[in-house]
This record gives C-alpha cells, sequence and structure tokens, in this order.
C-alpha cells in the first residue's frame, strides 16, 4: 500500500515522474553536477548543495497568473559565501533572478549612477567605478574573483516547480558518489502546493465567470526519497519556517522525526535575519545577532555555517 502514504519514498519518486514532466536539460546538468562533487571530493573538501529562492505555480498553463512566495534568497546566496569561506565547494541551486553570492550586497544599487566616464588618452574613455555607491566593492569583487577561478561554485538555476524536484533528484544522485562529505542546505521556500498539468485550465481564467475557487494538490516531499534512496549517506539539513513562534519548535522535532535527516533549521519569518534554532534528535542550538553585530555587518548565516560545519565534522568521523 505505498500509495496510500504520501510520505513513503517510493510514493514520492512514483508522483514525480508521473505528474512532473522532467526538463530536457537536467540529465546534463546531472553530469556537471556529478563530476564538480567528483572533483573536489578527491581533493578531500566537502561539497555542500544549497537550495535558494521561492517558487512560483502556475494557475494557467499559458500563464498569466501564478501563486509566488516571499522568499529573496537573501538566505542561500549569504549561505552559500560563508561556506566558501568555510573550505566547502558549493552547488548553488537558485531560482532565476534570485539574490546571488556577492552581488547580492548590491541588488537594491542603480549600477549606472555608480559609473562615470574618465577621459583616458588618445580619445579612449574609461567607465570608473564610485566605490561610496557600491560598498566593499574591491573586497567583494576580489573574493568573487578568487572563488571563479578555484572553481569552487557551481551555479544552477531553477524556474519551474518542475525543475526544482527534478534538478533536486539529479543533484542528490550527483553527490551520492561523495557519501557523507557531501551536505544538503535545503533553504529554498519551495511551494507546498501546486495545480498538475493534467487539471489546469489552458487558457487565461476569465473574470466573467465570477469569483476564482481553485483546488491545489500537495507537492511530493521530496525529503523523504533524498534522506532513504538517493543520498542516504549525506549530512542533510531542512528548514522549518512558522509566523507562530509557539509552534516553530514542535514543528522543527515532527520534521526530524518524521524524514529522519540530521537538524532542522527553524526560524520565524519576521525575525528570521535574527534568530534562528538548530535543531538535531538530541539537541537544541540558539543562534541570535545581536543588534552590535547587526551593526557591524555580521550576517547570522555565518552563525550558522559555523554551527553546521563543526557538526558535520563530527557526523563525518561518525560514518567514514
Ligand atoms: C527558510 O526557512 C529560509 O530561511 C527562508 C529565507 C526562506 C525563510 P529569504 O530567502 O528567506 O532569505 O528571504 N526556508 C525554508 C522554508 C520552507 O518552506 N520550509 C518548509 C516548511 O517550513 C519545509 S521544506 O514547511
Amino acid at each position: 500500500m505505498a500509495h496510500s502514504d504520501p510520505l513513503a519514498s517510493a510514493a514520492v519518486e512514483g508522483r514525480l515522474c508521473e505528474e512532473f514532466a522532467m526538463p530536457s536539460h537536467v540529465e546534463e546538468v546531472k553530469k556537471l553536477m556529478a563530476a564538480f562533487a567528483g572533483q573536489h571530493g578527491a581533493a578531500g573538501r566537502r561539497v555542500v548543495l544549497i537550495t535558494s529562492g521561492g517558487t512560483k505555480v502556475p494557475l494557467e498553463s499559458r500563464t498569466v497568473r501564478f501563486l509566488d512566495n516571499f522568499s529573496s534568497g537573501r538566505r542561500g546566496a549569504s549561505s552559500a559565501e560563508h561556506f566558501l569561506d568555510a573550505g566547502y565547494a558549493v552547488i548553488f541551486l537558485h531560482r532565476h533572478r534570485s539574490l546571488y553570492p556577492y552581488t547580492r550586497r548590491y541588488a537594491g544599487v542603480n549600477l549606472l549612477d555608480s559609473l562615470s566616464f574618465e577621459q583616458g588618452g588618445e580619445g579612449a574613455e574609461r567607465v570608473l567605478v564610485d566605490q561610496q555607491q557600491l560598498p566593499g566593492i574591491a573586497a567583494v569583487l576580489r573574493r568573487y574573483q578568487a572563488v571563479k577561478a578555484t572553481g569552487l561554485l557551481l551555479p544552477v538555476e531553477f524556474s519551474t516547480l518542475s525543475e526544482y524536484l527534478h534538478l533536486l533528484k539529479a543533484s542528490a544522485q550527483a553527490l551520492s558518489s561523495i557519501g557523507s562529505h557531501a551536505m544538503f542546505y535545503l533553504a529554498a521556500a519551495v511551494s507546498d502546493f501546486y495545480i498538475p498539468a493534467s487539471e489546469m485550465p489552458e487558457h487565461k481564467i476569465q473574470s466573467s465567470n465570477g469569483p476564482l475557487q481553485i483546488s491545489m494538490k500537495m507537492v511530493p516531499k521530496m525529503l523523504s526519497p533524498l534522506v532513504k534512496n538517493w543520498a542516504p549517506k549525506a549530512f542533510v539539513i531542512s528548514f522549518k519556517l512558522e509566523t507562530d513562534s509557539s509552534i516553530l519548535l514542535e514543528r522543527a522535532r515532527r520534521a526530524l522525526a518524521t524524514y529522519k535527516h540530521q537538524a532542522v533549521v527553524a526560524n520565524v519569518l519576521d525575525t528570521r535575519r535574527g534568530y534562528v534554532a538548530v535543531v538535531t534528535e538530541d539537541s537544541r542550538h540558539e543562534l541570535v545577532l545581536t543588534d552590535e553585530e547587526a551593526q557591524k555587518g555580521v550576517e547570522i548565516e555565518e552563525k550558522i555555517i559555523c554551527n553546521l560545519a563543526a557538526a558535520h565534522t563530527q557526523f563525518m568521523s561518525q560514518h567514514a
């Protein structure tokens, strides 16, 4: 009766194949990820797969309208930088146009306002950067170029929910060769609900038909086959988001008990930049960013990665 249990990993895998068409580029990206993991794994480096950003779910197949969520991708992009600083190679599985490591710092800046012309010799023109408009740009550029030169960051984009789900599976399979050296850091805010292609209207929903009622199906819980089948030796971290802080820890513990992975990073929407709890089977670490730290530009992701990298070290020593 595998299909009656929505969490059973075989049922989840079956639904992924049947209900979500596999995008054509997934096999190619899987090879890239496997080569990346193989290369860094052989060098003794750990590899983290970060998921980042929200998802949008279409209401019509010729999509005019969709359901989206709040996630900016800042947690994922900032975490990628801190994992790189901690010596990890990073696969950054992110939503198209969500925040990106390094460039995220200038996301709200009008680039053209920070540039000007300088006349060079013989009529040549050079473009100059006003560093006051782009605070810290020289240090950020240096770090970005170093990361690029060492090939430690592999960006992979998704746009649709289907792409996200298939790329997550592909990444898990690609990283399985490096066993406990792999970490999954699932910070993306993935929709829990969607409309299957077979139930979706083709054309724009007409307002002349009156108020809209939609019925959505549950998105299969990928954590289940990921932990059990695709990357059973990896160190797996999921995120739990709530708006009601009173239920946060109970929900985090429930997720751990259900999926039996290594840790849940629990956060509340309004306070997510200043407080998280890292919950494991037998521990709870509350990580807090003080006002003073925030003023100095410290980010809570630095504390999260410090905590998880240490836990990963311990995990690897127990699962060598
Ligand atoms: C998170 O909880 C992330 O920390 C945020 C980061 C999405 C809040 P931003 O991108 O925000 O920096 O703006 N991610 C997971 C959210 C989530 O949907 N988790 C599911 C749940 O809570 C489980 S997979 O049920």
